[in-house]
């Protein structure tokens, strides 16, 4: 019965993304293409495991113009070659296949084989994984990398495929760091986001974020968010610059503030139920091409966000840089949320992320 109801969202979510504006899947043209580092040559040589075939069904939130599209590239020509073919991977882009939180489920059920969501959606599932939401965390992508692929970052990955919840982690590639944008005007200090009606992730720690510093926030799937924006339901949401572009948020939104308030880690997940019937040597060509996968996509994910940021200017956003200053009165005001979700993120984790991004105090 579960698995009929989730094939029937399966089904439907199809549907209604053919109903989604027809800009949100426009073809990119040059105001709005950016120059992506080439997709490397595959390393290694065939993995052998015998004659039988797999197929892999890789479905993402966002659109085809993205980094994390360009890194699936990457991770099917990788498992492609290196299996000689008895491996296939499909990528769906644009949540054809659900959004972050139904491709999870999608993955535990066995209606799906990969998916990378954002950490915040499986909070409610992996409640350690809020440790990336607390605000103004991160100051640049070397602490980010320390933490990612240091012993913080693969230990939670282990953690996580050791919780049978039907899914098996494999690595960490980037969403990236977040930026505002509204309709309203620059915002420049919280007192700007009183009553701002804010779409955030369907995540408890982003919710408490924009009511700490005042706005009227509204948990939402990505796939929805166009549409929210275009209709008014909200006045604003925040994204890296790249999705801001490739979803073209910039066509139903006025300004944007610098505000680099999140950084947001995309988690690789393969379905425990699929891993289990993967012979070993494929199980460790899945682990070794998701690892090259996110050093690569971190790559153009890094290369194209100011790339991204000029587009946006070019198509008429108006973007404020704020100040070290103005960025740590938002970091002030934001930070009792450490606070509320310290137990539930755990001492030994708070601790070593606190030491290692040092806001150890
Ligand atoms: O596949 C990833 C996206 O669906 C999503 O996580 C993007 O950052 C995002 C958001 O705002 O939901």
């Amino acid at each position: 019965m579960k698995n009929l109801i989730r094939q029937t969202s399966v089904v439907v979510c199809l549907a209604c993304s053919l109903l989604l504006p027809v800009s949100a899947f426009a073809k990119s043209d040059s105001s709005t293409a950016l120059n992506f580092p080439p997709i490397p040559a595959v390393k290694g040589g065939p993995v052998n495991a015998g004659s039988q075939d797999f197929t892999i069904k890789f479905g993402i939130g966002l659109a085809k113009a993205s980094a994390q599209y360009r890194g699936l590239e990457y991770f099917k020509k990788i498992v492609e070659k290196r299996s000689n073919g008895h491996i296939t991977v499909h990528i769906f882009p644009s949540a054809q296949l659900g959004d972050d939180l139904e491709m999870t489920s999608a993955l535990q059920s066995g209606t799906a084989e990969m998916t990378q969501p954002s950490t915040s959606p499986l909070i409610k599932m992996m409640p350690e994984l809020a440790v990336f939401d607390l605000p103004f965390l991160f100051d640049n992508t070397k602490q980010v990398d320390k933490v990612l692929d240091g012993p913080i970052g693969t230990g939670l990955l282990k953690r996580i495929s050791k919780q049978n919840n039907g899914l098996i982690a494999l690595g960490w590639a980037e969403n990236g760091f977040r930026e505002l944008t509204d309709n309203k005007g620059a915002i420049t200090s919280p007192a700007g986001l009183h009553g701002l009606k804010i779409r955030t992730m369907q995540s408890p720690v982003q919710l408490d974020i924009w009511k700490t510093l005042g706005a009227n926030p509204t948990p939402m799937s990505f796939a929805e968010l166009f549409t929210a924006l275009d209709q008014g339901t909200v006045d604003g949401q925040e994204n890296p610059w790249v999705t801001i572009l490739t979803s073209k948020f910039y066509e139903v939104q006025s300004h944007a503030t610098a505000t680099r308030h999140v950084y947001t880690p995309f988690i690789t997940l393969v379905s425990q139920r699929f891993w289990q019937q993967l012979p070993k040597p494929y199980q460790q060509l899945l682990r070794t091409a998701s690892t090259q996968m996110g050093v690569y996509e971190r790559k153009v994910s890094r290369d194209i966000d100011s790339q991204a940021k000029k587009k946006l200017e070019q198509n008429g956003l108006k973007i404020t840089n704020i100040s070290a200053a103005q960025r740590a009165a938002f970091r002030k005001k934001a930070r009792p949320v450490y606070n509320n979700f310290k137990s539930q993120i755990g001492e030994p984790l708070f601790d070593n992320v606190m030491k290692a991004t040092g806001h150890a105090q």
